[in-house]
């Protein structure tokens, strides 16, 4: 697809004159919460690498923790190169809020030790990342939280469940590894009505390719450990919210609660790595569509899961909340485990690895990596399969991707 004919969600008639005359979306990344007041006008921001700062006065100490007077404190509360960074990542997603935090895992906690208390339910979809999984079911459980799995493809089934009691909805679209979609706007519908928060995990798309609080979500996450950074040298995850929401997750969630606090130096690299978010995320999407067909074109392949094919169950619904479908596809091989695995062995450009967003295609094997926090059974029951396959469509050339893997295919 050529990105002319993309349906951008800037393009909406549901959106405000104010958000027509924002500036692009790459002239955000590069610009937005660029800090002005160093001396030497250096192009690129320095990195405050202090983990506190001194006060002028006892007084002005007292007056900074009293919330009296603006200024920074210490690092686990604040730090400029991360405040620029937030700022950043908060005009690109079009959210109040941004904080940033040590990974991907650090955010999802941070949120959840914020507005969760024993006693409470959490509505969770049934496919997600195997640690965010094991958090739930492992970490919330284990202090009284109630956490309840439920198939939220089909809306009907959160409103069948939501009840006084739910304090938190929570989902990934595309849902890792499956690529399940889930409706971000009557999710949030039905959630909102019943007055619980909805939490978005929308690390596969980054804020250029869905904006899940647009379409009615109240907090989203990323791992920036993915495309964010986007090459593979750090660890780093994002909340965006409202302003209210994060006064309570920055100086509740992180500051008392996990102490996950992100890095100045991986703060400097994201913000370097989001300059060319736009440009990268076209040749992920690309990639990824040619990875797609060849696939699917396979006689070895039963399925692949990738939203842009027009096979693909949820088709329309992707198109509908996601300017173009991501550089993530999975496939089952006819052969099952061992396929998959030797398929993985056959490679010779793309790596073995988990993880996603880098340069490099990386290309691993869910049940026995990503998602062996599920038992066997619960992979079975939430359609996360043996033979499945991931692929992180990297930003090679294509042609050397399709002959990697075409070759992979002939040995299995
Ligand atoms: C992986 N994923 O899938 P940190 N949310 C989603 C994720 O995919 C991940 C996280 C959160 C993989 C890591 C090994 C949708 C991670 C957690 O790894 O804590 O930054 O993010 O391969």
């Amino acid at each position: 697809m050529s990105s002319d004919s993309k349906k951008k969600p800037s393009d909406s008639k549901e959106k405000s004159s104010d958000q027509r005359n924002k500036k692009g979306f790459a002239t955000r990344a590069i610009h937005a919460g660029r800090d002005k007041s160093d001396p030497h006008g250096a192009l690129t921001s320095p990195i405050y690498m202090t983990s506190t700062f001194q006060f002028d006065t006892a007084q002005q100490g007292a007056a900074r923790f009293a919330g009296e007077e603006g200024g920074y404190i210490y690092s686990r509360l604040g730090n400029p190169t991360l405040n620029e960074l937030e700022l950043k990542l908060a005009d690109l997603e079009g959210a109040e809020s941004c904080l940033t935090v040590a990974s991907g895992m650090g955010a999802i906690t941070s949120v959840f030790w914020t507005f969760v208390a024993p006693g409470d339910e959490i509505l969770v979809d049934e496919t997600l990342y195997g640690c965010t999984f094991a958090y739930f079911r492992h970490g919330l459980e284990k202090f009284g939280v109630t956490v309840r799995h439920v198939d939220m493809r089909n809306p009907e089934n959160l409103a069948r469940e939501i009840s006084d009691k739910t304090r938190i909805v929570y989902f990934e679209t595309p849902a890792n590894p499956n690529m399940r979609i889930v409706d971000i706007r009557a999710i949030s519908k039905i959630a909102k009505d019943a007055g619980a928060k909805v939490v978005v995990d929308s690390t596969y798309m980054t804020p250029y390719l869905q904006n899940p609080i647009a379409l009615g979500a109240d907090i989203v996450i990323h791992s920036a450990t993915k495309y964010l950074g986007g090459h593979g040298d750090l660890m780093a995850g994002v909340i965006l919210s409202s302003a209210e929401d994060m006064e309570q997750i920055r100086y509740v969630g992180l500051k008392d609660m996990t102490g996950a606090v992100l890095s100045p130096m991986n703060a400097f690299l994201i913000s370097r790595g989001l300059k060319t978010l736009e440009l990268r995320m076209e040749r992920h999407c690309d990639n990824a569509e040619k990875v797609a067909n060849l696939l699917e074109a396979s006689d070895k392949v039963t399925k692949v899961y990738f939203p842009g094919l027009p096979s693909f169950d949820q088709h329309e619904l992707a198109r509908s909340q996601m300017s173009r479908f991501g550089g993530m596809v999975a496939f089952e091989l006819t052969g099952g485990h061992d396929a998959g695995l030797k398929f993985l062995n056959g490679l010779k450009l793309c790596k073995i690895a988990v993880s996603l967003g880098d340069a490099e295609t990386l290309v691993e094997h869910p049940a026995s990596m990503t998602h062996s926090p599920y038992t066997p059974e619960e992979r079975e029951k939430y359609g996360i399969t043996e033979g499945l396959v991931r692929i992180s469509a990297g930003l090679e050339n294509a042609k050397d991707i399709l002959a990697d893997l075409e070759q992979a295919l002939a040995q299995v």
